[in-house]
């Protein structure tokens, strides 16, 4: 079963990760430079089964990046929480104001003054995707912002024109402007390639919390896989996950326990039932999971 390629990372991580203090404080086991690879024909799907994930959250946002958003306002419309916590924690340090999630979050779906002031993560991956910044001159040492850049649209269109090509890449790691995004991206490169009538794509990620941030990641990676094959025209290959600092957070250790002690069982499958004319015109309703019957959910608290 391709996910016990997860859980042996999992167990080696744990076992023989080097442990250190991180940004966080909390602390983790990590390995540095690591590789999973998954193949997407006929539907197939890296969702894990040994625990659930809500795939329809990482859908959600995956969505959610490619109409170039970057204030959390529209995911907690939609009652997606995952992005709560940066923002959540910002407010908290500069108003000293101990709010308490569920009101933060409230406040953000109800009063957009206060979503715009305290909801925004800064110029993080929907930005950099689709309107990655352009500088031209202004004359005299002046520069004045250009039209930006949409890579996403780029990356499908070098794909259906230039298919060998080895420049496939989404790239969010705007060097000039990790100071002010919320996270700088984690998932940052994304870089695609053809082979037959095949589309494949190689994730790098330089930072992985592989108990919370991976199985989500994974099912991101292959849902944006399967949309750009679509559009490209391509039938889906193989994703390729690769990690930098691959690690697990010393507060997971009820989760990887309860984890590692489980066997991955079932074959869910992800069907993509609509063919939307560009990819940025695909809705959440378009994705259809099915033969997903995962072991129970795992909980732990998010690192921030
Ligand atoms: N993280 C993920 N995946 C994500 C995401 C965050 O694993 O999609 F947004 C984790 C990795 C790390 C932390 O534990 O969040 C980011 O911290 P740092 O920026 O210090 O690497």
């Amino acid at each position: 079963h391709w996910e016990w390629q997860y859980i042996d990372l999992m167990r080696r991580i744990w076992s023989e990760g080097d442990e250190r203090i991180d940004r966080t404080g909390i602390g983790t086991r990590s390995i540095f430079g690591t590789q999973l690879r998954f193949d997407l024909a006929e539907g197939r799907v890296p969702l894990l089964t040994t625990k659930r994930v809500y795939w329809k959250a990482a859908a959600r946002e995956m969505l959610w990046f490619l109409t170039g958003e970057t204030n959390i306002r529209s995911l907690l419309q939609q009652g997606v929480t995952i992005w709560s916590d940066w923002p959540l924690a910002k407010y908290r340090k500069a108003t000293g104001d101990e709010i308490a999630q569920a009101e933060f979050e409230r406040r953000i779906v109800e009063d957009e003054a206060f979503a715009a002031a305290w909801g925004d993560l800064g110029p993080v991956y929907g930005k950099q995707w689709v309107d990655w910044p352009t500088y031209e001159p202004a004359g005299e040492g002046l520069y004045r912002s250009g039209p930006g850049i949409n890579q996403v649209a780029q990356v499908v269109e070098s794909l259906r024109s230039n298919p060998g090509s080895r420049r496939h890449i989404i790239e969010g790691w705007n060097v000039a402007e990790l100071d002010r995004m919320a996270l700088p991206p984690c998932h940052k490169t994304y870089q695609f390639h053809i082979a037959g009538d095949r589309l494949s794509c190689v994730l790098y990620q330089r930072s992985c919390d592989v108990a919370l941030g991976l199985p989500f990641n994974l099912f991101g990676a292959a849902l944006l896989t399967r949309m750009t094959a679509q559009q490209a025209g391509y039938e889906p290959g193989e994703l390729v996950w690769m990690g930098g600092d691959t690690h697990l957070y010393l507060n997971h250790g009820e989760l990887i326990e309860a984890q590692l002690a489980r066997e991955p069982a079932g074959e869910p499958r992800l069907a993509i039932v609509r063919n939307p004319p560009t990819i940025f015109d695909y809705r959440f309703e378009d994705f259809e999971v099915t033969g997903y019957a995962p072991q129970g959910a795992l909980k732990a608290p998010v690192a921030v």
